[in-house]
């Protein structure tokens, strides 16, 4: 992981001399559409190939996935990893942070939150940190020049939140999450960047909530449980949080596809708390 994160970083940074010359660099679409029909851009694909290539080969692993691809690449016996290459790679465009996200399944894919036995994220930062949680404990480590430090042994979300970031529109909300919103905005201050892992680490650095909401015009929401919302909430969940999808953990989700969808609310539990009731 630490080997490929610093390749991925690299790979994005080099976009940054086209980027200064406005040339497209690795922002360019990569033609094809993900299997959730998004733009897929060169560097998802660069980031796919070369984690698959990297985590695929490493004993114990029986399977990749990827938000990039549509089935599951089968190794054989081992633990199922199922990664989002370059999560927020849209970012890319307005030079904006993006992340890469991993869980590890004891599962054959799709597979329940429940089956996770260790989640983490990177984000592309000013540094590049990962969050890792195992055994109920997040690590953060700084990568750098192909080494793991750690920063933080055990982080654990502030007892006093103070952010709060959600995806889609205002019009888009449904009544009774517009209602919790008016709640909170006079409470915490908005932070939302258009990357999960940005926005998700805002609020495990100042504690707070985030969400993907169910929307009017998609009530299953538009993150992925498998590759975003699993292992995010794993982490979160780990660092004394809670997770839901509107109504109990997100590690409880019923995994039917492997691009399902789902709502996803995660930070403090209280404020978790009080939008499971506002959605009730
Ligand atoms: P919107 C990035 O494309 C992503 O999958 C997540 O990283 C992020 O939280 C969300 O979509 C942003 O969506 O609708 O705000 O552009």
């Amino acid at each position: 992981m630490v080997d490929t994160v610093d390749a991925i970083r690299d790979a994005v940074a080099a976009a940054a001399p086209e980027i200064r010359a406005g040339l497209p660099g690795r922002r360019e679409a990569a033609g094809a559409e993900n299997p959730s029909g998004e733009q897929r851009l060169a560097a998802d694909e660069y980031a796919d190939e070369l984690l698959e290539e990297r985590l695929g080969r490493i004993d114990g692993v029986g399977a990749y996935a990827s938000e990039e691809r549509e089935s599951v690449v089968d190794a054989g016996e081992g633990y199922a990893i199922a990664v989002d290459p370059l999560d927020g790679s849209s970012n890319l465009k307005p030079n904006n942070v993006m992340g890469t996200i991993v869980g590890v399944y004891d599962a054959p894919l799709p597979a329940s939150g429940r089956d996770l036995v260790a989640a983490g994220y990177v984000l592309y930062g000013p540094i590049t940190t990962m969050a890792f949680a195992r055994e109920g404990t997040v690590t953060e480590y700084l990568i750098e020049d192909g080494e793991a430090t750690v920063l933080n042994e055990d982080v654990t979300l502030p007892d006093d939140p103070t952010v709060y970031g959600f995806g889609g529109r205002v019009p888009d909300w449904p009544d009774d999450f517009a209602a919790y919103v008016d709640e909170i905005e006079s409470e915490l201050k908005l932070r939302y960047g258009g990357a999960m892992i940005g926005d998700v680490n805002q609020v495990l650095t100042y504690g707070g909530v985030f969400a993907y909401p169910a929307l009017q015009s998609a009530p299953e929401g538009k993150l992925r449980l498998q590759f975003e919302c699993n292992p995010v909430g794993y982490v979160i969940e780990s660092a004394g949080g809670r997770s839901s999808d509107g109504t109990g953990s997100v590690l409880d989700v019923d995994p039917e596809d492997l691009h399902q969808r789902t709502p996803v609310y995660l930070g403090n539990g209280p404020l978790i708390d009080r939008l499971e009731s506002a959605l009730d």
